[in-house]
């Protein structure tokens, strides 16, 4: 599959990982928009919000909970983070292997992943 996200996760594309589960991993994003910029996938390849199917539901909960730890261990748990997904061309999704961009680590205004 002609998937970066998935190259990821194989290991066949480097990536700077911060964070890895069974069902979900997290690594530094290539072009950050703030100083801490993470992006978390599942590993199943769920191309965006509109493929999620109900069985998918538990990922998001896992999403969640890899944020927790990404934020406490990159010291933005208290001075505050963003958790943003992109979805389809209006959104600016480039990526088509649904993520979240956990941004932080300044005042972020109007930053979006
Ligand atoms: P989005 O616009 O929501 O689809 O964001 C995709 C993000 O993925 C974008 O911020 C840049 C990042 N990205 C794209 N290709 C790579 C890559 O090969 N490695 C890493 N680490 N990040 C990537």
């Amino acid at each position: 599959m002609d998937c970066i996200f998935c190259k990821i996760i194989e290991g066949t594309l480097p990536s700077k990982k911060v964070y890895e589960t069974e069902q979900v991993v997290a690594f530094h994003d290539i072009q950050p928009k703030a100083p801490v910029h993470i992006v978390i996938i599942p590993k199943k390849h769920i191309p965006t919000m509109n493929d999620l199917q109900k069985e998918d539901y538990a990922l998001l909960g896992d999403i969640h909970e890899a944020a927790q730890h990404i934020a406490k261990d990159l010291g933005v748990e208290q001075s505050g983070y963003r958790l943003v997904n992109n979805c389809n061309k209006d959104s600016g999704q480039i990526v088509f292997h649904i993520h979240y961009h956990l941004l932080g680590g300044e005042p972020l205004g109007d930053i979006v992943g």
